[in-house]
């Protein structure tokens, strides 16, 4: 069954000039990617992003972690869709440890555990359906996926926009 994932190029993965490996490695899989972008990723998109980790002792570190506090300022999103794209994608970016992932995995690869203790691996892949969904809206507006795959409505905004001059 085809689905879609969130696949984000970490800060660590953009300062070490990972960004063309990922992508060839990810191309792969033959999946199409139906989105694309940089982020500066404010605090509220980290708090909600890993909402599910607040608990942790690391939660401090990989909330600056991921806003880019110890790289880059920025960090690549994508949505990849196709036949089991989930597990294709988790499949070639391998465990959450880096010390635990594949060799031949992109964490296994280039991964590493910092000396506070929290994983910079390198990039993120959707867990699960439920999680693909929740990530892919939280990244990005509908407009920006060259496919509908969760259902839209329209409704009239009156707020500012800023435009080109
Ligand atoms: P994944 O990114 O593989 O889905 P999650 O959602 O469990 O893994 O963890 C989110 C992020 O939190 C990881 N990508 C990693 O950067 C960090 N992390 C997870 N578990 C640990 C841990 N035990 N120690 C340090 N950092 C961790």
């Amino acid at each position: 069954m085809a689905n879609q994932t969130l696949v984000l190029i970490k800060p660590d993965g953009l300062k070490k000039s990972l960004t063309g490996n990922i992508l060839t490695r990810l191309s792969e899989t033959k999946l199409d990617i139906i989105a694309s972008k940089i982020v500066q990723v404010s605090r509220e998109l980290a708090l909600e992003h890993y909402q599910h980790m607040k608990d942790k002792p690391f939660f401090d570190e990989l909330i600056k972690y991921i806003m880019g506090h110890y790289h880059k300022k920025k960090v690549m999103a994508l949505v990849y869709w196709g036949e089991d794209a989930i597990n294709k994608v988790r499949q070639i970016c391998g465990s959450t440890n880096p010390e635990e992932a594949e060799t031949i995995s992109i964490r296994g690869q280039y991964g590493r555990i910092t000396t506070k203790g929290v994983y910079e691996n390198v990039m993120h892949a959707s867990t699960n359906e439920s999680e693909a969904e929740r990530e892919i809206k939280l990244w990005f507006n509908p407009d920006e996926l060259i496919i509908d795959v969760y259902p839209t409505k329209k409704i009239k905004l009156s707020k500012t926009e800023r435009v080109w001059t």
